[in-house]
């Protein structure tokens, strides 16, 4: 019979990278280790605090630790893949920072999922608008989606992470947050993350020339520590993100600018699609609320409701 070790023999890590079943640890002394998880039942995201053991107390083969058991997560971040299900993206997080810019031309729709996707999650949401030094940052279209931001009520933080403007507003945003940048390829997510954490290195490349589109230069998720205090998770780019499956009542909780107005539409249950008396509604009509943004919970609605049936098979 083997003995189950004395918890006393676990020591508590932090995943800061993930391959797999491959895994990056950090300990309480700032050290990284690659360790290995144990079991086919555990699955670990970047962010999540989990307990290692040395390889022969547990395992057959291998030197590297084993993570043994994940500890509870404050915060889990997810997203719906494309063929319905969840899959968890990192954990413990307090801020999700989408980076939009104006080149690569920005997905609003996708920029409100995520938004959304953070409130679902209970983990705060900002808008970091960047390369603020290239002309088209100017343009009205863009302008107008930086003002549609601030109208809803985000943080948005104008910066440039190349010609290093307002990075100290940053720096101050995310200094006891767990932050995690996500967004589009090519926004410039890793050249922040070179621009506040000078020894992460992480890749960074120019747009393609041709399209205008970024490459997918990051292809791995990696948490790092903000020398002035603070922890960021670089991401890959994305094209299009949903989050997890949730209730149709709860997704305006994602539009906080629409959730404010529904206490004022004449039934409480009002899902502001056609109900009568809808507070909302009518907001749109008279241009108080922005009918894109509008649009945008409309189009979650209905993405959620196509996923449900799927949902309620596989359960
Ligand atoms: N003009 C300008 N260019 C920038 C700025 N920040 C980043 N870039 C450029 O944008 C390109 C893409 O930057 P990355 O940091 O690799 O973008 P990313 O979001 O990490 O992209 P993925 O890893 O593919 O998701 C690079 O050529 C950067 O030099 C900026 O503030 N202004
Ligand atoms: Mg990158
Ligand atoms: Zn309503």
């Amino acid at each position: 019979m083997t003995q189950r070790a004395a918890v006393g023999d676990e020591t508590a890590v932090r995943v800061v990278e993930c391959y797999g079943r491959r895994v990056i640890v950090e300990t309480d002394h700032h050290e990284r280790i690659a360790a290995e998880l144990f079991g086919k039942r555990l699955a670990v995201v970047c962010g999540d605090e989990v307990r290692i053991r040395n390889a022969r107390d547990v395992a057959s083969s291998g030197d590297a630790p084993r993570v043994v058991a994940i500890e509870p997560r404050r915060t889990l971040f997810s997203r719906t893949d494309s063929r319905g299900r969840t899959e968890p993206l990192a954990a413990n997080l307090t801020l999700l920072a989408v980076v939009i810019a104006p080149q690569p031309e920005p997905d609003p729709f996708m920029v409100d999922r995520y938004l959304a996707g953070a409130v679902f999650a209970g983990i705060a949401g900002a808008v970091i608008v960047n390369k603020c030094d290239l002309p088209a940052a100017r343009e009205p279209s863009f302008v107008e989606l930086i003002r549609e931001y601030r109208g809803a009520g985000y943080t948005v933080l104008e910066v440039s992470a190349k010609q290093r403007v307002a990075l100290d507003s940053l720096t101050s945003l995310l200094v006891s947050q767990v932050t995690m940048l996500v967004g589009q390829s090519g926004v410039g997510k890793s050249t922040f993350t070179n621009a506040l954490i000078p020894a992460s290195e992480q890749q960074t490349r120019t747009l393609s020339e041709s399209s205008g589109e970024g490459r997918h230069t990051t292809v791995s998720t990696a948490l790092l520590r903000i020398p002035g205090g603070g922890e960021l998770i670089d991401s890959p780019g994305v094209r299009d993100y949903a989050p997890a499956l949730i209730e149709d009542s709860y997704v305006q909780t994602g539009w906080p600018e629409i959730h404010a107005l529904s206490p004022q539409c004449r039934f409480n249950n009002c899902l502001h699609l056609r109900e009568p008396g809808c507070a909302i509604t009518q907001a749109v009509e008279a241009r108080t609320l922005s009918p894109r943004r509008y649009e945008s919970y409309k189009r979650l609605m209905h993405i959620m409701r196509g996923l449900a049936p799927d949902y309620e098979r596989r359960r």
